[in-house]
């Protein structure tokens, strides 16, 4: 038979809980019950309060720039409790905010990241998160590494999941990290938050796929798509693709449909190349509305309970933010302290000099010159 199929696939989409807030119930067998969605909602609902009040830090000075996780909220938190606490890896790209809290990131590190000092990146002791990553992609690498060197180490129970964006699935490194991660089979979720857009890029002009899942078909991964602002879909997903990587079944591929409501950044005006209709009709599919409506059609949640949460997600957030803004200022010495085990002479001499308030001098005024270069001598 000279012509015959030699590969065929389907992209499968999966949705729990509709916009309405309607469960199918068959399909939510064995996902959350309703303390967990209560929880999740909080931690949704806390993660928007601390978007609003970045947002106003940002345009009073404050901070620097920074991208609202707005209408995301659910990949996050669903995404997070399907993984284990303290065991599994994640490795985040800017918009899982709180995934990283759910897995014991102090909040206020993210304000401090975004206000501009590195010491938001020195995730603390037994926090298996990796920095934020604004390089497009690069990350994904390191998610891939990782979980090659718990398979090396034969670890057991333990997975990693890594989050991009649309975008970064046009990118190099991406193709890179899930061919070697397809290759050596190692403990992987490649989850992909599909917000339609890439700053002012919409999905359609930057790849030519009907959907992001099916690049995964590429590598022979398992792959699914699924309504991203759906704490269910985006819960089951999760917990079946870590079982199959602990189960030594290899990586896997989640491309989840949801929506930037914000701005690219802070630094971004969305309104310049987006349609206010399209933000209408996302608006309408909010993970926090649809779970919210979930939790009062089976009584565990009201008006009271509501306003509690508002309050409480003040509360937190003022805390978080007194944190942040209240950390000892950082020492000029910094600059100079993580890059080499000795500090080279001219450094040293910059180091010292800096501490004196002498930079702004003419370099030769506070001996930074140091000998004329020889032509030649590099
Ligand atoms: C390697 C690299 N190239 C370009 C950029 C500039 N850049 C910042 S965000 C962005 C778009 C990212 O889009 P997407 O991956 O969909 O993530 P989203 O911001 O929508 O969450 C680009 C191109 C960058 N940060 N890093
Ligand atoms: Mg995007």
């Amino acid at each position: 038979m000279p012509h015959r199929t030699v590969y065929d696939a389907k992209i499968e989409h999966l949705q729990i809980l509709d916009e309405e807030g309607k469960l199918d119930k068959k399909l939510a067998k064995d996902t959350l019950n309703d303390e967990q969605v209560v929880y999740l909602y909080e931690q949704m609902r806390i993660c928007r309060e601390l978007d609003e009040i970045a947002f106003k830090l940002q345009r009073s000075g404050r901070m620097g720039t920074y991208p609202q996780n707005k209408g995301q909220e659910a990949n996050a938190v669903g995404s997070a409790l399907a993984m284990k606490k303290g065991t599994d890896w994640l490795v985040p790209a800017y918009r899982e905010n709180a995934a990283l809290f759910m897995h014991g990131l102090p909040m206020h590190y993210v304000i401090v990241y975004w206000m501009g000092d590195e010491r938001g990146s020195k995730i603390p002791e037994g926090v298996n998160i990796t920095p934020l990553s604004v390089p497009i992609g690069t990350h994904m690498l390191h998610a891939t590494g990782i979980a090659w060197a718990s398979k090396i180490r034969k670890e057991q129970d333990k997975a990693v999941i890594t989050y991009f964006g649309d975008g970064a699935t046009s990118e190099g490194d991406f193709h890179g990290a899930m061919n070697f991660a397809s290759v050596m089979q190692v403990p992987c979720i490649f989850y992909c938050q599909n917000n339609q857009w890439a700053i002012s890029v919409p999905r359609e002009q930057q790849m030519n796929s009907q959907t992001v899942a099916q690049k995964a078909l590429a590598y022979d991964m398992p792959t699914l798509q699924v309504d991203g602002n759906d704490i269910f879909a985006v819960f089951k997903a999760v917990k079946d693709a870590r079982r199959r990587a602990v189960e030594g079944g290899g990586p896997s591929f989640i491309e989840a449909v949801t929506y930037r409501l914000g701005d690219h950044t802070t630094a971004d005006d969305a309104r310049r190349y987006r349609d206010e209709a399209e933000v209408e009709a996302w608006k309408a599919k909010d993970p926090l509305i649809r779970t919210r409506l979930y939790m009062e059609s089976q009584g565990v949640w009201d008006d009271k309970k509501q306003a509690e949460l508002e309050d409480r997600a003040k509360k937190i957030v003022g805390e978080v933010v007194k944190a942040a803004e209240g950390i000892e200022k950082p020492h000029t010495d910094d600059f100079f302290d993580h890059m080499f085990a000795e500090l080279p002479e001219d450094m040293q001499r910059q180091r010292d000099t800096l501490r004196t308030s002498s930079i702004g001098r003419h370099p030769e005024q506070v001996g930074l010159r140091g000998k004329p270069v020889q032509a030649g001598s590099r």
